[in-house]
């Protein structure tokens, strides 16, 4: 073998080599004074042969969370937090507010009476509504009333503010691509006052334009974003629920479809693919995989998640991680209903996306 490398298949160094390398120190010491460095020695790190990820499987079980977003409520209010949020933390990426490699995951919650400042970000960030109703979100002038079950998109660089009207308190994930956004060191952040908390357009102006399979004659897309930026749970129910009837069941996915831009027929978003499962009772997946790591949120229903080696039993508003490249099967004990976003539609936009069904 014409390998570079100090180390055989199994990593395991000769004593010819390690003497060798030895042999090299100075060489490394005097290039890493010029800002160089050897590049075998760090090859196949950086290019794995399989997806690697310090990822792991996680659960997060709603009435153990629950607890904790109350007594942030206790704590410390929204004005002063700005977003009062609990990270979920990928427990092999801790300290670094991913869920994922790529992905932010947090549950935020609002209180009745309180208001979320108006801000914007070049991350984009979806909701995914677990708990109450009545809330708004307010995006770029157009306010949307939320319900649980309810997907709502904040797109990159549109001025955003929440409030609590309703008398319950409000709980919603927020997913971001952030991490992304910070890779390539393109982030921007702008704090709002009055002005940008103004609302402009009434509430369903953009579903009166693009949520009815018809566009304005004269519409131009303001972003590779949806135009809608509320999907009602009752209305992608009902999809799903349509959808079992007239398909037959894919046996990696059972029922899943994808939110889309209705003026391209695309991802809702440009960088985070956002998807709705029904898995009917009784029924468990077959072995599937991707090399997109993949949150998931509990709209409805009981059941188990088998994600590599971690064994997950699920109930209503719980959410879960699959790392990337990690094998997971899915089973409902009762009719399913779990909404989930991954990285993708980057992927398949870079041409990398990877995915296998079956056990290889
Ligand atoms: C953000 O702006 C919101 O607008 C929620 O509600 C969560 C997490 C990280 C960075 C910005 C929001 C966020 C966030």
């Amino acid at each position: 073998m014409e390998s570079t490398s100090s180390s055989d298949s199994d990593g395991v160094v000769s004593t010819v080599d390690r003497i060798a390398e030895q042999g090299r120190m100075p060489f490394y010491d005097k290039a890493s004074a010029e800002n160089l460095a050897p590049l075998w020695r760090v090859l196949h790190g950086l290019v794995t042969e399989q997806p690697k990820t310090n990822a792991v499987p996680a659960h997060w079980s709603y009435p153990t969370v629950r607890p904790y977003l109350m007594e942030a409520c206790e704590i410390i209010s929204t004005e002063e937090a700005e977003r009062r949020v609990l990270v979920l933390e990928n427990p092999g990426l801790r300290g670094q507010s991913r869920i994922t490699q790529s992905l932010f995951a947090g549950l935020q919650i609002i209180l009745p009476g309180e208001v979320a400042p108006a801000h914007r970000h070049v991350a984009s960030a979806l909701r995914f509504i677990v708990e109450g109703s009545g809330a708004y979100t307010a995006v770029a002038g157009e306010k949307t009333t939320m319900e649980a079950g309810d997907f709502v998109i904040t797109p990159s660089w549109t001025w955003h503010d929440h409030g609590n009207p309703s008398s319950e308190p409000m709980v919603w994930l927020d997913g971001l691509d952030m991490h992304v956004v910070n890779l390539m060191s393109a982030s921007f952040r702008e704090s709002g006052g009055e002005n940008e908390r103004l609302v402009t357009r009434a509430e369903g102006s953009s579903y009166a334009e693009a949520g009815c399979n018809l566009l304005p004659i004269d519409y131009k897309p303001a972003s590779e974003t949806s135009p809608l930026f509320s999907y009602p749970y009752r209305v992608s129910r009902e999809a799903l629920y349509r959808l079992s009837r007239s398909r037959d069941i894919d046996r990696h996915h059972a029922y899943k479809m994808a939110y889309i831009n209705p003026v391209t027929g695309g991802s809702a978003m440009p960088t985070m693919t956002t998807q709705i499962q029904f898995i009917p009772r009784g029924f468990t997946t077959e072995p599937y995989r991707s090399t997109a790591g993949t949150v998931f949120s509990v709209i409805e229903g009981t059941g188990r998640a088998v994600i590599g080696d971690a064994i997950f039993e699920f109930g209503p508003k719980d959410h879960f991680v699959a790392p990337s490249w990690t094998s997971f099967v899915l089973s409902a004990d009762e009719d399913a209903v779990l909404f989930s976003y991954s990285d993708r539609i980057i992927q398949e936009k870079l041409g990398i996306f990877r995915e296998l069904r079956g056990n290889d």
